[in-house]
């Protein structure tokens, strides 16, 4: 049996984690493990993890000392798949804007594919609730995104994914700079660098309805630098 391990990042989710965990355990889904992330976030959403874990032993926790950005945690969550013997590792955040129920439709579609890229933007645009200043925000970056490195996708900002093992075990995980969501970018073309095979699945995304978004201007600004680095270096053959 492939062994599958789903990366939740949490800041400040404590009233999301749990219903997050409750639906993914109900999938039953055989050698499904989930690695939350949590940056000591102050409403300590990390205490409910440690409830979970001891009536569950595939939930794991790793505490990190403050709030130290989204792509460095993936970065850990990856390292940790690869440590141990997992094949498929997914990308899902805790605010249920990702519905958990879709991993069964991820699982069939990586069967022919190295990367699987949960898109909003697959056919039209399949966004629940977002104000339409942040949603004219992120297909706008999709679209310049796209524009200017030529990575074939709809919505390479996705934080909803799953890779198949060698995906992160090609890819130089410490030289990925991205703390942002340019993070998602970043992986993204770094994947399609190396040939590997991209396939975007629908999905729809679910604004938050508790909790608060943890996007900034800063992470903006940062997606909208790295997308011409990374167009820069790989001119330089450098990916
Ligand atoms: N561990 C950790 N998780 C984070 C950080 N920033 C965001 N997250 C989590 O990443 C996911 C996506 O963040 P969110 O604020 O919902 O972004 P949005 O949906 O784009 O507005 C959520 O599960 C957050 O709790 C961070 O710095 N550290
Ligand atoms: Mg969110």
């Amino acid at each position: 049996m492939e062994k599958i391990l789903v990366i939740v990042p949490t800041y400040n989710e404590r009233e999301n984690i749990g219903k997050v965990l409750d639906i993914l355990f109900d999938l039953n889904i055989p050698g499904l493990d989930v690695l939350v992330i949590d940056d000591n976030s102050p409403d300590h959403t990390a205490d409910i993890v440690k409830a979970y874990q001891k009536k569950n032993p595939h939930v794991f926790l790793i505490e990190r000392a403050g709030k130290l950005g989204l792509g460095t945690a993936y970065i850990q969550g990856f390292k940790f798949a690869l440590e141990r013997d997992y094949e498929y590792i997914f990308e899902m955040d805790a605010d249920l804007s990702h519905d958990p129920r879709e991993i069964p439709n991820f699982l069939e579609a990586v069967k022919d594919a190295d990367l699987v890229i949960g898109s909003r933007y697959l056919r039209g645009v399949n966004v629940i609730n977002w104000p339409l200043r942040r949603l004219a925000l992120s297909v706008m970056a999709n679209k310049y995104t796209k524009y200017i490195t030529g990575l074939p996708l709809e919505d390479s900002t996705s934080g909803f994914k799953c890779f198949r093992r060698r995906v992160l075990e090609a890819v130089p995980l410490d030289q990925v700079k991205s703390n942002g969501y340019s993070f998602q970018i970043e992986m993204n073309f770094k994947a399609w660098k190396r040939g590997f095979r991209i396939k975007e699945i629908q999905i729809i995304f679910y604004d938050r309805t508790v909790g608060k978004s943890k996007m900034s201007k800063k992470i903006m600004f940062e997606a909208a630098l790295m997308v011409w680095k990374l167009k820069i270096l790989s001119l330089f053959g450098k990916y």
